[in-house]
């Protein structure tokens, strides 16, 4: 939900001064999309979906939805000489400069550089990395269970196995690569949505303006990042 931000204004103001860049990361079926569309709607940012906007492209036929098309039916990742520039031209929406919740990217080395190098041009950082943890029997059931009410083509039993190993060989790594940097969340991704929802909100760092209280602690935490941004010619976010 785009705009519907937390009601003050002191937390626009907030909000706009000190953007909060939130990534989902987990396996294919761990929930990000679920998860990431209560959460953006919590704190009124936007959710940047790769996989949306490919599935979107490969409906309308466009020539990126052609290219992705094979890939994304194998269960494998679209490359990264096709995926950059769209994350490169996501990022550079305006509305993402308020902060965003990243849903399914980065997933490679390669996507995690251009996202530090991107969100850095602007003195912006990744602040939290919520890593959905759920058992592999539970993701194959959630996914065949998707497969029979949506017919969705990567939900393929062939293609799930491959989905996974890609997550295994690809996308898990980047957990080490951001967990040097103190901002990775564990949260147990099994159980009913709204369990999982509320212990995402228990972690202050992902969600720092859900509460009037947190929305003023977090106006005075951004004021002084920027006193400090000025002393020292840096910003540093998380
Ligand atoms: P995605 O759309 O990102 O698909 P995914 O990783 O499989 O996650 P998904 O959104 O399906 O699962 P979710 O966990 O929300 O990618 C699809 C393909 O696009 C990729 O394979 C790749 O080809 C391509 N692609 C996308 N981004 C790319 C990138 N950056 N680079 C290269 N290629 C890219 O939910 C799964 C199911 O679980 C849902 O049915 C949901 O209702 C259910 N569920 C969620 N939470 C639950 C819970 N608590 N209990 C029970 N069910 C739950």
């Amino acid at each position: 939900m785009r705009g519907g931000g937390p009601g003050s204004g002191t937390s626009r103001v907030a909000l706009r001064r000190c953007p909060l860049f939130v990534l989902l990361l987990g396996a294919p079926g761990s929930g990000k999309g679920t998860q990431g569309k209560i959460l953006a709607e919590r704190l009124g940012l936007r959710k940047i979906t790769t996989g949306d906007i490919l599935r979107a492209a490969v409906r309308d036929g466009t020539p990126l939805g052609r290219q992705a098309k094979k890939y994304m039916d194998d269960g494998k990742l679209v490359p990264d000489s096709v995926i950059l520039g769209l994350i490169k031209e996501e990022l550079a929406n305006p509305d993402a400069q308020e902060g965003a919740i990243f849903d399914g990217f980065p997933r490679t080395a390669a996507q995690a550089e251009l996202v530090d190098t991107t969100l850095g041009e602007h003195g912006q950082r990744l602040n939290r990395i919520l890593l959905l943890d759920v058992p592999e029997e539970e993701l194959l059931r959630r996914l065949t269970a998707r497969a029979a009410q949506e017919g969705r083509s990567d939900d393929t039993p062939a293609a799930i196995q491959t989905r996974l190993q890609v997550y295994q060989r690809d996308t898990a790594p980047l957990v080490a690569h951001y967990a040097e940097r103190g901002i990775v969340h564990r949260v147990p991704g099994s159980g009913p949505v709204d369990a999982i929802a509320t212990e995402i909100q228990r972690d202050r760092k992902s969600t720092r303006l859900n509460s009037s209280h947190s929305q003023i602690s977090y106006a005075v935490f951004c004021l002084k990042k920027k006193k400090r941004k000025k002393v020292h010619g840096h910003v540093a976010l998380s």
